[in-house]
């Protein structure tokens, strides 16, 4: 017999080199069989590996391996998301060369990923640092700015005028910079921006065609780019209050059937029309200075409170010249959005009547819902979005939402205008189709990013860097001693010659968004060793799309629409032949914990904490000094809350494959799991069981007839029904990434094979011939089916039975269906149409049979109550109905 308890930590390396050594999960581009991508999101080297990160690669690892040995020629890569922020701070508080810290980090993280024995190609890794990556990424740059897809835009930015440097959004807290504390401001400045917005329709419609995709992703795709259609409508200007010069206000809505409900307009406080009336208005001013302050971060401006300042400017209701309406300038007006202004409709819009509660504007309701009286129909706090007709709105009353916003449209766009300054008429209404997503600024002024490729000559302006001239390359002695961007320190770096006139010139300082690297690195592990394009099309053309992608739900938005973006712009410039770059896609859950607090309020690791159980429930103690600490809510693992566990602390006492087991086993793969000491040690108690099991399984498999069998007794025939049932549903559940049910099956079919080895002797019962063939069939179909999830224990038990090769190259098993007709079926029974209970058959029975099985049922004869049976209904495998 082999060793009694497996070991782990002496079994998970050896068979990891062994791996290595053979570059068995190394895919080759010539390979003829039908291909498989399975991707994980690559991580950012933050120095080291998280247990989410565990998770989110043993799922994809699971599907790699299962599908290598379906036969797929299986392209499972990883890579670094290496460029961003917090390479710099590093360089700033530790100052070590973001380079060389990011380069540590990656080897760092690799040993780490490598222990967990992931069937990952590592012939195809690269960095998007690395200059032989940014390279085409720089080339890409170039090829859209030719195709009309990368342009330059002003933009407002956070602008921080101590540090004299911009922020992103995360680094403007409560209106001031993170590091300096001043107040930030709004600064308009010229930045590169993709041309996202010319595939917005076609971006959400595509979206339909997603059907391995999260609905939940696919919503929020779709909300991202939030296509609305509504009306342009053009509002004359009261002469008499407005500003010279100003004579008619445009606004864009989507509810033009409530114009009979409109109680004020709003601007933007940087519409051109509220900086005309700031100029002679001192406090409108002073108001609009103030509400800018909150930064340009959407998710401040829909929560920070509703505010106005009222202009005094009227303007003329368009189906009513004698109703005049108050123009305000309004802090959640967007000058991003539409045309920077609004009217008001407060009935029927939350944020407009927050907005008239708080200035007493009141409100009147145009849209009756079903069953109520218009006449006495009020809103008071909560406004009315939903269906009805229309009321108090004249030649609309009585129509339905649809009918009067098609009445409006029809009577402006009808009514003509004559243009503010040009005399030429227009219609005072125009349809127009709007969508939320932006153009995609990708400019950032940061030093650890890829270089945007251009040149600023005084004569020729923008000149694109030379397409031979690439990469250009960060110059790797920079300083750090002064706020902003390094790279524009620098004392050499920009100063160039230009490529057009041989003039003076300075290079781009900006670097690009890191979203950028993450856009297009799916399509360069297709093939990462082509040194002068960034793809072979041929090759990324077949392996390309992504078969499985799998991430954080975090990515959802930004990362995915991003990545559909420049796959199209790819396309346009010839990179790829395709649209949509991940067939399937996965949101992981999170991996929660406990978090445990001091009674001074100070954090402590699980690792630190002894959980004990008793009559009054949990408590957990203090190991180091015995104190009690308090059990907090169960919370994503965070630093500060210090609810980690170390994925090298675990791998060490326990092994990957328990922490696999442990990740699969407790929760659909798309939801939160908590992570639990006592649970690990049960996937460690298991682990132990399948060793034992697998053992004795071997020795009678020693023992087994070489041939199969002609023929199987009972006892034969139920274990193979259990292994080819598993089989079965572990296959199908894999596919659909059921992982969690997988194990459930695996460990019900170990407990079968358990109950057979029971029913002899120890150590190796004397079974029938026919039982021990089916034993070793057994053992053989179970370690392949936990395999994929604990790839060391199956390569050790796969030696131990005997089997030649590595289970990692081992073909999935074949299914035998004859196995799989279950012999019995459960009916459905009724009494007079109603479900009364069930009755189980042997499939082959008899009508006869079935009827008198019934109608020996107590609860048939209890419903029926006496009363002679007029007939019975059988349908066959599903429904028998007696008839009373
Ligand atoms: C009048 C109205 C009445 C509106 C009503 C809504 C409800 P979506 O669907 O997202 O496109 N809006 C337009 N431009 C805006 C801007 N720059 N900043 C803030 N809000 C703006 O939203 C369109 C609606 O959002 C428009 O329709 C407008 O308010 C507002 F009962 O017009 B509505
Ligand atoms: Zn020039």
């Amino acid at each position: 017999m082999t060793a009694e308890r497996y070991n782990a930590r002496e079994s998970e390396p050896r068979w990891q080199r062994l791996w290595d050594e053979k570059a068995i999960f190394a895919s080759r581009n010539d390979d003829p069989r039908p291909k498989y991508y399975v991707l994980e999101m690559f991580p950012y080297p933050s120095g080291r590996i998280h247990i989410g990160h565990v998770r989110n690669y043993t799922l994809g690892d699971v599907l790699a391996r299962f599908m290598r040995a379906r036969g797929y020629n299986v392209l499972h890569p990883m890579g670094w998301d290496a460029f961003g922020l917090p390479a710099e701070n590093a360089a700033i508080e530790r100052k070590v060369a973001p380079k060389a810290w990011t380069y540590d980090n990656i080897a760092a993280m690799k040993k780490q990923l490598r222990s967990i024995g992931l069937s990952l190609d590592w012939s195809r890794e690269f960095a998007t640092c690395d200059p032989s990556y940014y390279k085409h990424q720089q080339k890409m740059f170039l090829d859209m700015l030719r195709a009309g897809l990368a342009e330059r835009e002003k933009r407002k930015l956070n602008w921080d005028p101590v540090d004299m440097t911009v922020l992103a959004n995360e680094q403007v807290i409560d209106g001031r910079g993170w590091r300096s504390g001043a107040v930030v401001e709004q600064r308009e400045m010229s930045q590169w921006v993709f041309k996202i917005t010319k595939y917005s329709q076609e971006l959400l419609e595509a979206l339909d065609g997603l059907d391995r995709w999260p609905d939940k992703v696919r919503l929020m795709q779709r909300n991202w780019i939030g296509r609305s259609e509504g009306l342009l409508i053009r509002f004359a200007l009261d002469a008499a209050t407005t500003p010279a010069g100003e004579s008619e206000l445009k606004i864009f809505t989507t509810r033009p059937d409530t114009l009979f409900g409109a109680k004020f307009m709003a601007i933007s406080a940087d519409h051109p029309l509220a900086v005309d009336a700031a100029a002679k208005n001192p406090k409108l001013a002073e108001f609009i200075a103030d509400i800018k302050k909150i930064g340009t971060a959407q998710s401040i401006i829909d929560t920070a409170e509703k505010q106005g300042f009222d202009t005094g400017i009227k303007a003329v209701h368009p189906f009513d010249p004698n109703w005049k309406l108050p123009v305000y300038v309004a802090n959640f007006v967007l000058m991003e959005y539409g045309t920077g202004a609004i009217f008001g409709c407060p009935a029927h819009d939350q944020r407009d009547l927050d907005f008239v509660n708080k200035y007493d504007l009141g409100n009147t309701p145009v849209v009756c819902p079903e069953g109520q009286d218009p006449k006495t129909f009020v809103i008071t706090d909560v406004a009315y979005d939903g269906d009805g007709r229309m009321i108090n709105s004249r030649f609309l009353d009585g129509m339905t939402i649809e009918a009067a916003k098609e009445e409006v449209a029809k009577r402006l766009e009808a009514e003509l205008r004559a243009l503010p300054g040009e005399g030429r008429l227009a219609p005072v209404g125009e349809r127009q189709v709007n969508f939320r997503l932006r153009d995609w600024g990708i400019s950032r002024q940061r030093y650890w990013g890829c270089p945007i490729p251009v040149i600023h000559c005084p004569t020729c302006d923008v000149v694109p860097v030379p397409d031979d001239q690439l990469p250009v390359t960060l110059p790797e002695d920079v300083s750090f001693d002064k706020p902003g961007n390094a790279l524009d320190h620098h004392p050499t770096w920009k100063h160039v010659t230009c490529p057009k006139c041989g003039g003076k010139a300075v290079r781009e300082t900006d670097t690009m968004d890191t979203f950028v690297d993450s856009s297009w690195y799916f399509a360069r592990f297709t093939d990462p060793w082509n040194e002068t394009a960034p793809t072979t099309p041929a090759v990324a053309n077949r392996m390309m799309p992504v078969d499985q992608y799998i991430g954080g739900v975090e990515h959802a938005i930004l990362h995915l629409l991003y990545s559909r973006f420049f796959t199209r712009a790819m396309k346009a410039t010839g990179h790829i032949d395709m649209t949509e770059p991940f067939a399937g896609m996965f949101t992981q859950g999170m991996v929660v914990h406990e978090t445990y607090q001091k009674a001074d309020g100070s954090w402590v690791t699980p690792a630190e904490v002894k959980i004990e159980v008793g009559g009054n429930g949990r408590r957990a103690v203090l190991m180091a000094t015995g104190e009690d600490v308090a059990i907090g809510p169960i919370e994503k693992m965070s630093k500060s809350k210090k609810n980690t566990v170390d994925p090298d602390d675990i791998i060490a006492s326990y092994g990957a494959d328990v922490a696999r087991w442990f990740m699969l086993s407790d929760s659909p793969p798309d939801r939160d799991v908590i992570w639990s000491d006592e649970r690990v040690q049960g996937a460690s108690r298991f682990v132990q069981r399948l060793w034992r099991l697998v053992n004795e399984s071997a020795e009678i498999a020693k023992k087994a007839p070489a041939a199969r069998p002609a023929t199987f007794g009972p006892d034969g025939l139920a274990l193979r029904k259990a292994a080819h049932g598993a089989l079965d549903k572990v296959s199908s559940g894999i596919e659909r990434l059921h992982f969690n049910v997988c194990l459930a099956h695996i460990r019900e079919f170990a407990n079968a094979l358990s109950e057979v080895l029971a029913k002899g002797d120890k150590p190796a019962p004397d079974l029938a011939p026919d039982v021990s063939w089916a034993v070793k069939e057994a053992a053989t179909i179970l370690v392949q089916l936990f395999s994929p999830m604990m790839p060391h224990l199956a390569e050790e038990c796969w030696a131990v039975l005997g089997q030649t090769g590595l289970v990692s190259e081992a073909d999935w098993p074949q299914i035998e269906r004859d196995l799989l007709v279950e012999d019995s079926v459960t009916l459905v029974v009724q009494v007079n149409g109603k479900k009364r209970g069930d009755v189980t058959v042997p499939r082959a029975a008899q009508n006869a049979d079935i009827e008198a099985a019934v109608l020996a049922l107590d609860a048939v004869k209890a419903a029926l109550g006496g009363k002679p049976v007029r007939k019975v209904i059988v349908v066959p495998m599903r429904i028998v109905n007696v008839v009373g």
